[in-house]
């Protein structure tokens, strides 16, 4: 599993390609929360304002990867570790899961390791400025080394959970993970190589 360079299967395009599959919301800042739920010792939110100018931000340049093929190529993102939200909140020990849950509707899961690793963020400036409405504005997930579609844009909640739940997109057979390394791209099968045969029910 080489981590450098363009994972299997993938292609560089000029730049994002935007997906709004549930259109784009209107984003009122005066309103607007992003709020840590769940399995946690306190519940918190956060305005836009807070999120942009109080709290540790990191930054990195990173690929960002498509399941439908496409990657861009070495964009910079800045933003506040997933981690950090999670250390203000207390996460209880039974959480395994974590949903992003958007203004729009739409929901990705993400296991915890992945949501906690090193360099997930909830990302507000991407290539050094604010993120465009059309990519995720106010904030959008995003966690290097899974696929795009867990990069939820328009963030509003991230809820920690001991529960695995589909999102908008593995309904349809998207993988629970997703990791771009190792081609996750749909359920129940790590990798291109290993082909899912068909389910047999036996009824006893
Ligand atoms: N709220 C929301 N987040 C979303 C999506 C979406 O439709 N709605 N699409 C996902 C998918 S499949 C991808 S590849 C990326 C695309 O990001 P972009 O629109 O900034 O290119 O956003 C992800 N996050
Ligand atoms: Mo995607």
């Amino acid at each position: 599993m080489s981590e450098s360079g363009l994972p299997p299967g993938q292609r560089y395009v000029r730049g994002f390609i935007v997906y709004a599959a549930l259109g784009l919301p209107e984003v009122d800042l005066q309103r607007y929360r992003l709020r840590i739920t769940g399995l946690v010792e306190r519940e918190l939110e956060y305005t836009y304002e807070k999120l942009m100018n109080n709290l540790p931000k990191i930054n990195y340049r990173s690929d960002f990867h498509c399941v439908t093929k496409w990657s861009v190529k070495d964009v910079v993102w800045e933003g506040v570790p997933i981690k950090w939200f999670a250390e203000q909140a207390g996460v209880k020990a039974d959480a395994s899961w974590v949903n992003f849950r958007c203004l729009d509707g739409y929901v990705a899961p993400v296991p915890l390791e992945d949501a906690l690793s090193e360099r997930a963020i909830v990302a507000l400036k991407i290539n050094g400025g604010p993120i465009k409405l059309e990519n995720g504005f106010p904030c959008r997930a995003f966690i290097p080394h899974l696929y795009g579609w867990k990069s939820a844009k328009h963030l509003s909640e991230i809820e920690f959970t001991d529960r695995y739940g589909d999102g908008f997109w593995e309904v349809y057979g998207y993988h629970e993970r997703g990791n771009v390394w190792l081609e996750e791209r749909f359920k129940g099968g790590f990798g291109r190589h290993v082909r899912r045969s068909p389910v047999v029910e036996r009824k006893v």
